[in-house]
């Protein structure tokens, strides 16, 4: 079995809190929340960050930012705003290394982070 915890999510051995799922992504409620809305969107294929996000494959980044879309909509701060946010490996402080996309929102957001 796979070591990485988002895939184990994906498989279904981990249960998260989902928000969304579709053939190519997964959408679920971050576990230390950092926002009042703060859900994490994964592509179900590993991809260890954003640097290993293949070139020819483009139909999944737009799959990506289009769960973005619809997770901002269904949490109900599509007209508000909201930041996405992608830590790519130490200096960005990534944790875990499956490509995650950090969606933040329902509270006003503070700028530059930290
Ligand atoms: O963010 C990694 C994020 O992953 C961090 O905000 C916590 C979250 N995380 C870690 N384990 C879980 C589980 N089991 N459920 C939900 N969320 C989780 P990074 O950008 O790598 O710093």
């Amino acid at each position: 079995m796979s070591q990485c915890i988002f895939c184990q999510m994906v498989a279904g051995t981990i249960k998260p809190a989902v928000v969304h799922e579709d053939e190519l992504t997964l959408a679920f409620r971050d576990i230390n929340p950092q926002a009042p809305v703060h859900v994490l969107v994964i592509p179900k294929a590993h991809v260890a960050n954003l640097n290993e996000l293949p070139a020819d494959a483009p139909g999944l980044a737009t799959a990506l930012f289009e769960t973005v879309k619809r997770v901002a909509a269904l949490e109900g701060i599509a007209e508000s705003g909201y930041r996405t946010v992608v830590n790519c490996l130490g200096d960005a402080g990534q944790a875990v290394d499956h490509l995650h996309l950090h969606v933040l929102g329902g509270r006003r957001l503070h700028w530059p982070p930290g």
